[in-house]
């Protein structure tokens, strides 16, 4: 897999990339990350990428023709399976998305800034594949999706992109050690995940439960689903 993170602050996501699991997996090249600064697309010699909003008001907005450039330059290059806009008004992720995108070969994550990007990068996003209806100058720039990962606000989208692209790399074969540990993970079959307990048996008192002794394997699935269920109906009714 490759992901291409267009950002105002590349430097910010760094080192999540650098560092244990997600550095085992570019290291094996089971996933490439490739970081390109908007500001390499800027309009003048400003290097100026955002600019004053229409009819007043507060922050500034990212210009569509930074964007344009630097996707089409992308898409020129290879094709992308999606354009993903990281934005605090997007459809939240959840496991299913990552499952999801995890599966595909190339995709290019957008960081939003300051107030976001000009709505009509946006609006190109109804168009998507239907290119007959658009300007053919504009057939480069839509994208496919707008992901959020959460009811609050961040200061840029680039966390966010970790976020999108840790939960996503973790998914690819051969990135876990243990290829069963993402497929009995919370939320993969809309449960959360049963109690676990490591060496010693007992510590100051406090005993692991004894099923789990018992090297009886078809009741301890048992007991883990149990408990995959009871925990669900106590913290996350709403999954099941
Ligand atoms: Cl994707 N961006 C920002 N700026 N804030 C967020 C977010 C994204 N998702 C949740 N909050």
């Amino acid at each position: 897999m490759r992901i291409d993170i267009i950002s105002v602050l590349p430097e910010l996501m760094e080192s999540p990339f650098r560092t244990s699991i997600l550095k085992r997996a570019m290291d094996k090249g089971l996933a490439e990350v490739h970081f390109h600064h908007l500001r390499d697309w800027a309009i003048n010699k400003h290097r100026q990428i955002d600019d004053e909003p229409y009819g007043g008001g507060a922050g500034m907005v990212m210009m569509i023709e930074p964007l344009d450039k630097c996707i089409s330059e992308l898409k020129s290059q290879r094709e992308y399976d999606e354009v993903i806009y990281l934005t605090p008004d997007g459809v939240t992720l959840n496991q299913k998305i990552a499952n999801t995108l995890s599966i595909k070969q190339n995709l290019i994550f957008l960081c939003g800034h300051y107030k976001g990007i000009d709505q009509r990068v946006r609006d190109l996003i109804f168009l998507c594949g239907h290119y007959k209806g658009i300007d053919q100058r504009v057939r480069d720039l839509h994208i496919t999706k707008e992901i959020s990962i959460g009811d609050y606000v961040l200061t840029g989208g680039e966390l966010a992109a970790c976020v999108l692209a840790d939960s996503v790399i973790r998914l690819l074969p051969g990135v876990l050690n243990d290829e069963q540990s993402a497929l009995t993970d919370s939320f993969q079959d809309d449960l959360l995940s049963p109690p676990i307990y490591t060496r010693p048996e007992v510590y100051k008192g406090l005993e692991v439960p004894k099923i789990l002794l018992s090297g009886n394997f078809a009741k301890i699935e048992e007991w883990r689903h149990n408990e995959a269920l009871r925990i669900t109906r106590e913290k996350r009714p709403d999954l099941l």
